[in-house]
This record gives C-alpha cells, sequence and structure tokens, in this order.
C-alpha cells in the first residue's frame, strides 16, 4: 500500500515520474485515507511544509488543542510532539489521537519530572505552579495553571497578585513573563535546545545586513533576556504568523524554529523571510515525515493515550487555561 515502496530507481527519482509526482500521488492519497478513516490532520508551526500542506488545521500548539477539543472527526493526526498529541488526547477522550512518531518527544519538556514539581512545592508551600504547556502530562498532573507562549500573561493576570509562582520548565519563557507582568516568579532553568542554537552574534550581524527587517523574536530564545529590548517583537509562533500578516514590512528576521519558515513563506511569497539561525532546528519535530503521515493512516498507528487517574489532574490546569483565554 506503500506509494514509497520501490520508487526510487537509483537516481532519487521514481520509476513513475519524478519527485514531484511522487510527493503529488502521496498528498492525493493522504486525502483519500483522510476521508476513508474520518481522520482529520492537525500540524504544528513548526512541521516541515509536506506536512502542512496535507494537514487541515495548521497552528500553535493552543489553536491545535482547540482544534482537536471542537473537530467531530473520529481520528485525529496529530503532527507535532508527544506533549502535544497527549494534550488533544486529554481533551478528546472519545477520540483516537495518532502521532506518525512515538519517539517526537521534547527536550524541554523532559527538562523536569514530577518528582521535581513536588519537591519544589515543599520548599514554597505558598507558590502557585505554573507550567509551559511544553510539559509531559504527568508533570501537568502537578501543576495548578498551564500556559502557551501566545497566552502566558493573560493567564498570569488571573493569579492572585500576592501569590508567588513557581514556572516551569522554560527559564526565557518564565524571564520573559517576569519582566511583562512584574510578578515574582521563580524560575525552572530548562531551556529549548533549538531557540538555543540562535546566537545574539548571529542576530545582531543578521540586522546589520538587513536594516529594513523587522526582528521578531520567540520568548524561548535564550537570547531573550540581552536582546528583549532589540527585538521588534516577542511573540509565539502564532503571534508572528499574525503580525507578518498586519506588518507593513517586506523583511522579517525571525527568530524561532525554521519550520515556522515554511508557513510564513507559504502565506507570504511577496516578503523576505531569514531565519535567525539556520541551525534553529528541533530534530523532534523533524522526526515527523510525509512517509510516517501516510503509514499512520495506512495501519492507524501510533494511539496515543494517557493513563486515566494522570488525565483526571493533568487536565484541570489545561482546562483552567482554555477558560482564561
Ligand atoms: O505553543 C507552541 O505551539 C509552541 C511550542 C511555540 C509557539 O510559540 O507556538
Amino acid at each position: 500500500m506503500s506509494p514509497f515502496n520501490g520508487s526510487a530507481n537509483g537516481n532519487g527519482h521514481s520509476p513513475t515520474g519524478s519527485p514531484l509526482v511522487v510527493a503529488e500521488m502521496v498528498k492525493e492519497k493522504i486525502a483519500i485515507l483522510k476521508r476513508e478513516r474520518e481522520a482529520v490532520i492537525l500540524a504544528h508551526n513548526y512541521q516541515e511544509g509536506a506536512i502542512q500542506d496535507v494537514a487541515d488545521f495548521v497552528g500553535d500548539s493552543l489553536g491545535l488543542a482547540r482544534k482537536a477539543k471542537a473537530t467531530d472527526a473520529k481520528i485525529i493526526l496529530f503532527c507535532g510532539v508527544h506533549f502535544m498529541a497527549e494534550t488533544a488526547a486529554m481533551l478528546c477522550p472519545n477520540k483516537t489521537v495518532l502521532m506518525p512518531d512515538l519517539a517526537a518527544g521534547c527536550s524541554l519538556a523532559d527538562m523536569i519530572i514530577p518528582e521535581q514539581v513536588r519537591a519544589w512545592r515543599v520548599r514554597h508551600p505558598d507558590g502557585v505552579v505554573v507550567c509551559y504547556i511544553n510539559t509531559s502530562a504527568v508533570v501537568k498532573a502537578e501543576c495548578d495553571y498551564c500556559v502557551t507562549s501566545t497566552n502566558g500573561v493573560k493567564v498570569l493576570e488571573h493569579i492572585p497578585a500576592e501569590k508567588e509562582i513557581l514556572f516551569v520548565p522554560d527559564y526565557y519563557l518564565g524571564s520573559f513573563l517576569k519582566a511583562k507582568t512584574r510578578r515574582k516568579i521563580h524560575l525552572w532553568k530548562g531551556y529549548c535546545p533549538a531557540h538555543a542554537a540562535i546566537l545574539p552574534e548571529q542576530v545582531d550581524r543578521l540586522r546589520e545586513e538587513h536594516p529594513e527587517a523587522e526582528f521578531l523574536m520567540h520568548p524561548e530564545c535564550g537570547c531573550t533576556t540581552k536582546q528583549m529590548d532589540l527585538a521588534d517583537q516577542i511573540l509565539s509562533t502564532e503571534g508572528m504568523v499574525q503580525h507578518v500578516a498586519r506588518s507593513p514590512a517586506r523583511e522579517f528576521i525571525i527568530a524561532t524554529e525554521t519550520g515556522l519558515l515554511n508557513r510564513l513563506r507559504t502565506q507570504h511569497p511577496d516578503k523576505t523571510f531569514y531565519p535567525a539561525s539556520e541551525h534553529a532546528t528541533c530534530h523532534h519535530m523533524q522526526r515527523n515525515t510525509i512517509e510516517k503521515v501516510f503509514m499512520s493512516l495506512v495501519k492507524l498507528q501510533h494511539v496515543v493515550t494517557v493513563d486515566p487517574q494522570v488525565a483526571k489532574q493533568a487536565i484541570v490546569p489545561i482546562q483552567r487555561m482554555l477558560e482564561i483565554v
């Protein structure tokens, strides 16, 4: 059933045509399978272009969580990383949630485990624990509120001002929220390796080379602290998509995972986008390929589940967030 089997003939071309023809064939087969399986494909902004092309919806984790909750499809094929698919599975307990590759995890999410959250709470018994959505379900089960990079400020506004906040796991998003809200926030020292690859010197050089370009920076960037005042905007991926659509600027330096440039370039072929670093790539996101998307629909693999006891607790901070924004 695979359109990939036997397609390579040694020169990189399929016997039935060029790689482009094969790619179109695969897209058609995925469209047919999607209908047959009553499936919807949700793809994160960091996924490769071919996956974004076959998706019913492309967005950030917040947008994807909302789409998962709203869909009446029987199957959600989630093209992103594991914590995102877990969130969809918890929001849609009666649907089957699939991932093209179960090993697509998140290095940032792996930087904290439940025992560490519990131990931190013991040291700050009155603290409110806020987790970035980039956490596993078992960690969310220990937390009070969940945030994304899009809604962090708004969610924090709902926590009584006198409460101190324990923020996990991203140090840089936490620093950004601390600066924005002027709250007492204790920061866990986790970071995203893809965003850590964006170095201030590279950004300085690009800004010199492209003085007209707007500089859009993701709050997960390690250089946020140094360059916070320099960035034209500090935005989530969805915030960047919306900003570019509104902005009269013709050129943009984009400081986030390079997958977002697929979406920006597709939506704005008339504008120019420079990645702040070509190395800002998430190897977990890249585990998903169009071939694995196809095989997922053929074999109905790989099912994402969350232990019901964990889900019962982990859904609480997620629901609190969704009720606020
Ligand atoms: O919330 C998300 O999807 C992530 C991980 C980044 C962003 O800003 O969209």
